[in-house]
């Protein structure tokens, strides 16, 4: 189960400073706190001063049977399960995805210390170079899937297996609630339920335990709102979030992810609405446990009422531990099974992504006000003494080859591609790591190289090769679609807010494509060439990341 490491993989997989650490600032700890132990507070001195309030769960009689509905039919129990197991490999995968980088901001700029938590130990270092790769952690495969310090590629197949099914359960969940009348026991009747909540609160922060109601029945205000909170809040909250980091739909519908403030908050809230269910599920489980487990075991798994056996508790318990087996195939996969994981995950996604959001045509947006103080780098800096004996001459001599189906191949310098056209523009960059930065860009679109050099019809695909090696070594490429290539935005920029390229971003040449995440735009480009299918170059994945790490072809989310 282990995976066995080389020497260069564990280097790899436990950074050095790898160990477990969480650090908020103080800001957030004191905001954090004060909600909690404040609400734990107040709820004293209610109790101390003006005595326990009124328990309204005693309002419905705990033990005549409440009217219709009851129980828990069969539907209920198995997508309760169901959903279950998909919650747990999303938020194991999403804390795999996390610690790829480890920090969580309220600002696009993603700056150095403007982060409100980080999971890593390291402080950012100013005085040298740090990409975000480098950046990126280790977490325990207890606790990620697939945990250490795999690829986000992996990290990211669990997390879009899983998702669909989970959002499929929760439909068919919603949908049998409505059409039946069970719908009455999670959605609140009236807004009662906020100060009945409260005063069902009191009684348990202050360890006066209230009357069970009987959950096969009727549930207490403040369980009825959480469930309610957590199957038509926070399960479609988590979704909203999660599209808001799609750099497909945020390029082109702006006001989508400043519904959440921005896009990094978008991310935040993900993280929080994630922690609200971790908490959830612990309290939830604790409650179930000490107000009658065995019975309570009956209710959730065999629809019985009364039965004190601990039949259910027994067919629970095997749930649990198939859920823990499944996890445990689920990291022998990660390792054993990337290819996969990698094809299970592209048939769910590529085409229910290629026929919708990335057909949408970026629209500029941002403005020089907007452009971040701070921008990540990313990748491995060329070191080929080609590249360096062009930097060397300020890419005086420097040659874009342009080649392939094409009807005119040809080689052109910087001072050519300069006369072909410029367009400027200030795009939002989104990392598939998550974090983001907005800055200017200017170059030549890419619609004008493809007007001069005439694809052949049968041309589906552009590929762009760097002077700078991958992760892993060889060269780093990256295939893009025809379609994408001539959206609108879509440049060979050699400008960087207002400067000439600097080295580090990928001089003398980048690619900017705005609806794809930033590992499709390579850098430091030496030549272009047009082809039938990504099929035919590299491993065939479509590029270093998509062969190497497992990315995603279409880098649309
Ligand atoms: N040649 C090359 N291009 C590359 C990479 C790389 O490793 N090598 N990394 C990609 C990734 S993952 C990102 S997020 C962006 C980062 O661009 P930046 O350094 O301007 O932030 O470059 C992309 N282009
Ligand atoms: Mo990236």
């Amino acid at each position: 189960m282990i995976p066995h490491f080389t020497a260069a993989e564990k280097a790899i997989h436990y950074p050095e400073d790898r160990k477990f650490y969480v650090r908020l600032k103080p800001y957030m700890l004191f905001i954090m706190g004060f909600v909690l132990i404040g609400s734990i507070a107040i709820a004293w001195i209610q109790y101390l001063f003006f005595g326990l309030p009124p328990d309204p769960s005693l309002s419905f009689s705990a033990v005549a049977v409440v009217t219709e509905p009851s129980g828990f039919p069969m539907w209920i129990n198995i997508s309760h399960w169901v959903n279950f197991f998909f919650l747990v490999l999303i938020i194991r995968s999403g804390l795999s995805i996390l610690v790829d980088h480890p920090r969580l901001y309220w600002n696009n700029g993603c700056g150095p210390e403007t982060e409100w938590i980080r999971f890593t130990p390291v402080i950012f270092p100013k005085d040298k170079t740090w990409t975000a790769k480098q950046d990126s952690r280790y977490i325990s495969p207890v606790v990620g899937l697939p945990g250490y310090r795999h690829t986000v590629g992996i990290a990211r197949s669990w997390h879009f297996l899983t998702v669909p099914f989970f959002i499929l359960n929760g439909i068919i969940f919603i949908f049998l609630l409505l059409y039946t009348n069970q719908w009455k026991r999670l959605v609140p009747a009236s807004f009662q339920i906020i100060p009945d909540s409260w005063n069902v609160f009191v009684h348990y922060a202050t360890f006066n335990l209230p009357v069970e109601p009987n959950g096969f029945y009727h549930f207490n205000a403040l369980q009825q709102l959480s469930y309610f909170a957590v199957v038509f809040i926070m399960a479609p909250l988590a979704m909203l979030t999660g599209l808001a980091m799609s750099p497909a739909i945020d390029s082109r519908f702006h006001w989508y992810p400043k519904l959440f403030f921005n896009r990094q908050t978008a991310r935040s809230f993900h993280f929080l609405i994630m922690f609200a269910y971790v908490i959830f599920i612990v309290v939830h489980v604790a409650l179930v446990a000490l107000t009658g487990l065995s019975k309570n075991m009956n209710h959730i798994i065999l629809n019985k009422p009364n039965d004190t056996s601990s039949t259910g508790l027994w067919i629970g318990i095997v749930i649990i531990l198939f859920v823990v087996a499944f996890n445990m195939l689920g990291h022998w996969l990660s390792w054993r099974k990337q290819r996969t994981l990698q094809f299970l995950e592209k048939k769910i996604n590529e085409s229910l992504w290629s026929s919708t959001i990335n057909k949408f045509k970026p629209k500029s947006f941002y403005t020089k006000k907007d452009i971040s103080p701070y921008f990540w780098p990313n990748g491995k800096m060329p070191d080929s003494k080609e590249w360096e004996d062009l930097k060397g001459n300020n890419f005086k001599d420097y040659k874009l080859k342009i080649y392939g189906l094409v009807e005119n191949p040809i080689e052109l310098s910087l001072d050519d591609l300069k006369k072909m056209g410029r367009e400027e523009t200030i795009e939002m960059h989104s990392c598939i790591q998550g974090w983001t930065g907005i800055a200017e860009w200017a170059g030549v679109p890419m619609s004008k190289i493809i007007d001069l050099v005439k694809p052949h019809s049968n041309v589906t695909t552009v590929a762009f090769y760097s002077f700078g090696e991958g992760l892993y070594g060889g060269v780093y490429y990256d295939t893009n679609t025809l379609d994408n290539c001539l959206k609108p935005k879509s440049l060979l920029a050699w400008e960087m807010n207002y400067q000439p390229l600097p080295v580090e971003y990928g001089a003398p040449l980048r690619l900017r494509v705005e609806n794809q995440l930033g590992y499709k735009m390579v850098k430091w480009i030496s030549a272009i060439e047009f082809i039938e299918s990504y099929k035919n170059i590299g491993k065939g994945f479509g590029g270093k990341n998509e062969d190497d790490e497992y990315f995603d072809l279409l880098a649309n989310t």
